[in-house]
């Protein structure tokens, strides 16, 4: 039996194959989770559908979900009880900055609206998803996860209002967690290294990044999205009972790195 047996579990940010998401309901399946998820828009439904009976789960299970909609999100949960009476696992793998805020440098890039929109759909999504599912996490020894990238605390070219917004994220995590924690539902972040997903496809440079990451991560590669998904499986399952508003590096190690030096 897997050590998720028994949870349900609402994931929201599939987009593709590539997408974290998809890696974490892949882990999830396997260790034994029934598994509903939302889909951003009418052009991801379809691909969401494939993803939810290619692994096993109920295709009713499916609420399209704009995070930037109170209503789309109040939705979701009203839909969801129908189905089933408790929630035991919410996770958040979704990130958007307008992309203009992701080329050149952070004082020229950021404006009022990039810094808001940024914000509202990658960190206050988290605080809105939280607190939509709370009445069904009560008594769950539930556990909520979002995914977040180290230039929240480190600079990372190009990455700039988002690296703001990632901060807000894992402040958000913290918080969540000591006020949650006393209902027994954790909350933590799990910081994934660079991943070539839909949200990476055409950012300025990325494939230099990765091969960057080849050379100078401790485990001279990058990680897979397989990977984060076993880590969030972890997290989510009561093996992870006691880490609550954390941060878990899967970066193969990048983020111990203080100085790397070329190789040739
Ligand atoms: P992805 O493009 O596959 O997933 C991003 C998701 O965000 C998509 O499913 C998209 O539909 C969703 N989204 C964007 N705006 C939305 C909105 N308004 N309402 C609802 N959903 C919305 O890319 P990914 O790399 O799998 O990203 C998932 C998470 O992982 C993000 O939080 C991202 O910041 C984080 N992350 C990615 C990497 C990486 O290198 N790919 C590294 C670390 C962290
Ligand atoms: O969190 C992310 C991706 C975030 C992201 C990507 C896009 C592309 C399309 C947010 N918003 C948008 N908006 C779009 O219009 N990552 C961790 C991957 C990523 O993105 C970068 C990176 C890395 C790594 C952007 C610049 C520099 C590095």
């Amino acid at each position: 039996m897997g050590f998720m047996a028994g949870k349900r579990a609402l994931i929201v940010g599939v987009a593709s194959d590539r997408s974290i998401a998809t890696g974490i309901a892949e882990a999830f399946a396997r260790e034994g989770a029934e598994i509903a998820f939302t889909y951003q828009n009418d052009k991801l439904k379809s691909r969401v559908e494939k993803l939810a009976s290619r692994l096993g789960q109920n295709t009713d299970l499916l609420f399209p979900c704009d995070v930037s909609s109170d209503d789309e999100i109040d939705a979701v949960f009203s839909g969801l009880s129908k189905s089933w009476d408790k929630l035991d696992v919410l996770v958040h793998s979704v990130g958007f900055a307008p992309r203009e805020q992701l080329e050149g440098g952070f004082t020229n890039a950021v404006t009022r609206e990039g810094f808001r929109i940024s914000h509202d759909i990658s960190s206050y999504s988290l605080a809105a998803l939280a607190k939509a599912a709370q009445p069904m996490m009560q008594d769950t020894n539930g556990s909520i996860l979002a995914m977040t990238y180290n230039a929240a605390t480190q600079v990372v070219p190009n990455y700039n209002v988002m690296g703001l917004a990632k901060a807000s994220l894992e402040s958000c995590v913290r918080f969540l967690a000591a006020d949650l924690g006393p209902q027994g539902i954790r909350v933590n972040a799990i910081s994934a290294g660079a991943v070539k997903t839909l949200a990476a496809a055409g950012i300025g440079g990325f494939r230099k990044m990765l091969a960057y990451a080849e050379k100078s991560a401790p485990l001279r590669r990058t990680v897979t999205i397989e990977e984060i998904g076993n880590t969030a499986a972890f997290l989510c399952s009561d093996l992870a009972s006691g880490i609550t508003g954390g941060t878990t590096f899967v970066d193969a190690g990048s983020n111990i790195m203080g100085m790397v030096f070329d190789e040739d």
